[in-house]
């Protein structure tokens, strides 16, 4: 057996602005990353619970890690398979820990990384910001925007919608995201305000994934599936009006499910996006990988790097070796 080692690292990074996500508003963002060493090979992850979205905190994911490297370091051979980590953990592991250990068991494995994917832009922050980022936008057009709502008022909704589309040529569509903040009829209003032919889809638009459907077969608006797939117990089945699943490793918990998502997805037709939940630029780098790897056809949600003033890393990123990090971050 070689000899392996794994530690943690914790990092706190500063944002741009505050961050505004469903319940919570966030000033910083806080995760550990695992260092994992077998022989002379490194593999990274990054376990980040995202406030608002995570059903754990970062202590309850810290204290899970800090058991999984005990038992590394203390000689016990390492396996992939979920029973050694209950075992392990003495728990089942949170979605985050699952995904940080599996990203750095497969890093390990990784002998050279792919062409990082072209990014979705993702549009954040106010009206006002957003036309802006649009009047200076320079070079081609992507195909299609994410644009995040359901935080004002129908009223603003509807605005907001009309106005980034004005700001677009009519070639571009949006997709949107309302995180189930609208009721069915709020949504049918604001549907019914807006060029749905221009809108690709809408991420969960309300609380109950059977409105859905219904909201699809009123007005031909078709939506995407996101907080839905993160329930560990949740199967995928063709819906009508099914465009999309969006896959969140951090929220959803471990590439070996992430995999399976992007497998049933296909089956039965639909898009898969991976997508970021604000994870520091190594965890970038692990979605970034899976995405090019695993959706070569699909273009990532990770425009999420701009929200941050600095990155955690700022070397190039060799598989099999040392990452260097930023100490600056380090708590
Ligand atoms: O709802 O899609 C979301 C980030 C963190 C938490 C939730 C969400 C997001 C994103 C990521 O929107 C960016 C993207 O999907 O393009
Ligand atoms: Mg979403």
């Amino acid at each position: 057996m070689k000899d392996c080692k794994a530690d943690i690292l914790r990092y706190r990074l500063p944002l741009k602005q505050p961050l505004w996500l469903k319940h919570a508003c966030l000033n910083k963002r806080e995760g550990l990353i695992l260092r994992l060493r077998i022989g002379d090979r490194w593999g990274y992850g990054d376990i980040a619970p995202l406030p608002g979205f995570s059903r754990e905190s970062l202590a309850d994911a810290e204290e899970q890690l800090q058991a999984f490297c005990r038992a590394v370091n203390g000689g016990r051979p390492l396996s992939i398979n979920s029973a050694f980590l209950t075992d392990v953990l003495h728990l089942q592991p949170v979605p985050s820990v699952l995904f940080g250990i599996e990203s750095a068991l497969w890093w390990l494995q990784q002998d050279h990384w792919f062409d990082p994917p072209a990014t979705g832009p993702l549009l954040l922050g106010s009206t006002e910001d957003i036309l802006r980022r649009l009047a200076l936008w320079q070079g081609n057009w992507p195909t299609e925007f994410k644009l995040k709502i359901g935080r004002d008022s129908i009223e603003g909704d509807c605005v907001r919608i009309k106005q980034v589309l004005q700001a677009l040529p009519t070639s571009v569509s949006i997709k949107l995201d309302a995180n189930q903040q609208w009721t069915l009829d709020q949504a049918l209003r604001v549907t019914a305000s807006i060029d749905v032919e221009r809108i690709t889809y809408v991420e969960e638009p309300t609380a109950h994934v059977a409105e859905f459907s219904q909201l699809y077969q009123q007005t031909g608006l078709r939506f995407a599936l996101d907080e839905t797939v993160q329930h560990p117990e949740y199967l995928l089945h063709p819906m009508q009006g099914l465009a999309a699943i969006v896959i969140k490793p951090t929220l959803v918990g471990g590439l070996a499910r992430c995999r399976q998502l992007v497998t049933t997805g296909r089956s039965v037709g639909v898009r898969t996006v991976f997508s970021s939940s604000y994870e520091s630029s190594i965890g970038l780098h692990i979605l970034e990988q899976l995405s090019a790897q695993w959706t070569p056809e699909e273009r990532p949600g990770l425009d999420t790097l701009s929200a941050f003033t600095d990155s955690l890393t700022s070397a190039r990123i060799t598989a099999g070796q040392p990452v260097a990090i930023n100490p600056a971050f380090f708590q």
